[in-house]
């Protein structure tokens, strides 16, 4: 239960990230085979994600499956976040991004698709059943049409209704940063209170690796609150929003999509874990260099990187404090604050 999860910080579990297999030696019943299967996804609604991610893991299945089925669940939510229901552009109309890649490389992906509740399977479809890893817009939609998904109504739900109509009433255009303080549900990459009284964000991203050792990831959000109409961030591209090496490691990214693709933020970390830094140390070098090209802007955005390499290791690291990522194994369920490196 939400209200009963337990917060952990990461720093307990030192600089080299959290090793489920070592960290579980605490009791004896999750000395689990290297931390397999796992799964790991991004903010508070990662908590729920992961469960239904969890159902495929925790049968033996593959962690294509999994990482499917879990953001599917944060897709649903009725509430302001990353699906239907999320804020829309600044125009009125809400666009949605997602990716997907599995242990084989294979990935599928779609952008700026409107009125379809599942971009995750869709993007999962363009992989399997397409030439193709992107489709955008009209075409996407199209194409999963075609594949049988209903063309849902297009209709804003209250609470981004009500965000919107506050919205309009400045119809400021601010280019996407965050305030981690501002829980004021409205405004590029506000949190969103949920009925549960947990705070959402418009993303989720996830990782995971099943029992044998395959690695897979998923990404999918409304991007930015009353963005430019045609905007893209970071989410449905593959090596900005999520990249999976199966002999490496996996990595996504929340956040200001824009800092992340000028530092094809999920490639990097997972091509520094390949030089040997534990997921964290990479996360952490990635952040580094972002606040490095931002100079004094740093300040006003959040990104964050979480990872998990083919030994079991987990690792995250944001700029700004106020991100949690959720993780899940056969015996541990709990939300884990990241690391930040700006006060
Ligand atoms: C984007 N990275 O569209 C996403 C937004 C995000 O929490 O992660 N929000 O740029």
């Amino acid at each position: 239960m939400f209200n009963r999860r337990k917060f952990i910080q990461s720093s307990a579990f030192g600089s080299f990230g959290l090793l489920l297999g070592k960290v579980a030696s605490a009791s004896p019943e999750t000395v689990t085979i290297k931390g397999k299967p796992v799964v790991i996804s991004t903010w508070d609604a990662g908590l729920a994600a992961n469960k239904a991610a969890w159902e495929v893991l925790g049968k033996g299945g593959r962690a294509l499956d999994a990482v499917e089925k879990g953001v599917m669940v944060t897709e649903a939510s009725k509430n302001c976040c990353v699906g239907l229901g999320a804020n829309p552009d600044r125009d009125g109309f809400v666009t949605l991004d997602a990716c997907i890649m599995d242990e084989f490389s294979n990935c599928g992906s779609v952008a700026f698709l409107e009125r379809i509740k599942h971009p995750i399977a869709v993007a999962r479809r363009v992989m399997e059943k397409t030439p193709h890893v992107m489709l955008v817009g009209s075409g996407a939609q199209q194409f999963a049409v075609i594949e049988g998904f209903p063309l849902e109504e297009q209709k804003l739900s209250s609470e981004a209704q009500i965000n919107y109509d506050n919205w309009l009433k400045e119809s400021h255009y601010k280019s996407p940063a965050i305030n981690v303080e501002n829980k004021q549900g409205h405004g590029p990459f506000a949190p969103h209170k949920l009925d549960n009284g947990e705070w959402n964000h418009d993303t989720i991203g996830m990782v995971a690796m099943d029992t044998n050792g395959n690695l897979s990831g998923s990404c999918t959000t409304s991007g930015a609150g009353f963005k430019m109409r045609g905007r893209l961030g970071d989410s449905p591209i593959i090596g900005a929003g999520l990249f999976v090496d199966n002999e490496v490691g996996a990595c996504t990214a929340t956040g200001q999509g824009e800092d992340v693709i000028r530092v094809a933020g999920s490639h990097s970390v997972v091509e520094l874990m390949r030089q040997g830094l534990s997921p964290e140390a990479a996360c952490k070098k990635v952040i580094e260099r972002i606040v490095k090209i931002k100079k004094e802007k740093a300040k006003d955005i959040q990104v964050a990187f979480l990872a998990l390499n083919k030994k079991g290791q987990v690792g995250a690291y944001a700029i700004h404090q106020g991100f949690s990522f959720a993780i899940k194994n056969g015996t541990r369920e709990e939300l884990v604050k990241a690391k930040f490196v700006m006060p």
